[in-house]
């Protein structure tokens, strides 16, 4: 049988043939690129011992590449099939994410490598949400829309019969591999031709904005891609200088010396040209605007009690001041969100001490060559300096900054309320498999890694 190739090796060819795509469908994205390119050029002139430091792990010639993208489903079929494409790349859904109390009819998931091998061979994610028509309330549109969904088919047959393959001989050669990114990538294609009537695509967009994007296309247009940046405030501010215009603020946390979770921010996403078939048959030109581009900037997982705390002070903030959409409070509310994160500890040893944050424990050079250690509690290994801690990056996203990269993008007016109805089982019953739970996984890594410091000093107490 002839060699397959690693799941790791088709995601990363997959994740550049979509950004080449996506940058000839949506120019500005190749500007934001560009511009991100730039920045992280310059942060990194002027910190040697961040470029060694990435240097080290490999990943320095990547840095610009995009970390995920995001697409919206229509259908529990759309979402099992597109589950089983995914892990032919190495790609498994963890989290679950309701957005609907956030005013957006979706639930979420991210598909992404999970190993620190794999996401360190390639990082790409894409957060996908399905599309809930449960939570629209006219039954005659929500119908309507269920017939149109029902007839599409996402996903070409050839794509499908490699899926089959994969999944029978537990992998993908390299004529395959590259055949199978060619037609999953048709998936994520733009299509300037609505399958919907103009009057259909009005009544779908007056119940929500979202919903028209999704039912209206053939396909889960990929709607954004998101690059990672060295310096997340400094692009948020030069945008506008490359003819970009960014959405009101950076969600997530505010700058710090120590970066937590996930900030990332957005250029709006465009309006662009579409057009309809009119129930005589005839083209009719409109608009649509769906597509933007992002960029992330990612700092330490939070243990659950750091998420917690995280979630009680962007509340507090928000009560403060809520950030409007057009910017016009923006400066208020970056310093209201900065004033209430100072209760959030500021320095990696305080945020480990207050158990907010997950870590991996590694020996120090000391702790290599140290002799048989008797007190084997990691925190004395610590205190000795014997073992050294560094913070775990999160891989994962966060459901309010999600809500306000979706708000941003679907027109300023889209806010709408909702009935918050997280509903996980229904999810992963739609998905065909359950999702990892984020923070389970971050602390099987931390105590894997204490473990092995552990292990690692009593070898040295078993050889004496
Ligand atoms: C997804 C928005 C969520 C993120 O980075 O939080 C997201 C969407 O607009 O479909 O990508
Ligand atoms: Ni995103």
């Amino acid at each position: 049988m002839r060699q397959h190739v690693e799941a790791s090796e088709i995601r990363a060819a997959f994740s550049a043939a979509m950004s080449a795509m996506y940058r000839t469908e949506v120019p500005a994205y190749g500007t934001l690129m560009e511009l991100v390119a730039d920045v992280n050029a310059k942060v990194l002139a002027g910190d040697p011992a961040l470029r060694d430091s990435l240097d080290a792990t490999n990943s320095l010639d990547r840095i610009s590449e995009e970390r995920h993208g995001a697409i919206r489903l229509g259908t529990p079929a759309e979402l099992a099939m597109m589950r089983r494409v995914f892990a032919v790349m190495g790609m498994f859904p963890v989290g679950y994410y309701d957005l609907s109390e956030a005013g957006v009819p979706v639930h979420s998931t991210a598909f992404r490598p999970v190993g620190e091998d794999a996401l360190s061979i390639n990082p790409f994610r894409v957060f996908t949400s399905l599309l809930r028509l449960d939570l629209i309330a006219d039954e005659a549109l929500r119908a309507e829309a269920e017939v149109v969904l029902n007839k599409r088919q996402i996903f070409t047959d050839e794509a499908i019969a490699l899926v089959e393959k994969a999944e029978k001989n537990g992998g993908l050669d390299k004529a395959d591999a590259d055949r199978f990114v060619a037609e999953v990538l048709e998936t994520f294609r733009w299509h300037d031709q609505a399958s919907v009537s103009p009057d259909m695509y009005h009544r779908l967009h007056d119940a929500h904005r979202l919903i028209a994007d999704v039912v209206s296309f053939k396909g889960p247009h990929i709607n954004h891609l998101t690059p990672r940046t060295l310096d997340i405030d400094a692009v948020q501010d030069l945008m506008p200088s490359r003819e970009i215009s960014p959405k009101a603020i950076v969600e997530g946390p505010p700058t710090r010396a120590c970066p937590i979770l996930l900030r990332q921010t957005s250029f709006k996403a465009l309006e662009e040209p579409v057009s309809f078939r009119a129930e005589n048959g005839s083209w009719k030109s409109g608009s649509h605007t769906a597509r933007f581009g992002e960029i992330e900037q990612r700092g330490i997982a939070l243990t659950p009690k750091g998420r917690a705390l995280y979630d009680q002070l962007l509340t507090e903030t928000r009560g403060k001041v809520r950030p409007a959409a057009d910017g016009s409070n923006a400066d208020a509310y970056v310093s209201a969100l900065g004033e209430t994160f100072k209760q959030f500890p500021d320095d990696w040893a305080g945020i480990r001490a207050a158990g907010l944050g997950y870590f991996t424990y590694s020996l120090t050079q000391a702790g290599e060559k140290a002799a048989p250690q008797a007190d084997q509690s990691i925190e004395a290994l610590v205190a000795d300096g014997l073992v050294r801690f560094d913070p775990i990056t999160y891989e994962d996203f966060l459901p309010v900054s999600a809500a306000g990269i979706f708000q941003s993008n679907l027109g300023d007016d889209a806010a709408q309320e909702f009935q918050a109805s997280p509903n996980q089982m229904r999810f992963e019953a739609d998905l065909g498999a359950s999702v990892l739970n984020e923070f389970d996984h971050y602390a099987a890594i931390e105590q894997a890694s204490i473990n092995s410091c552990l292990a690692a000093l009593g070898k040295l107490q078993a050889a004496e």
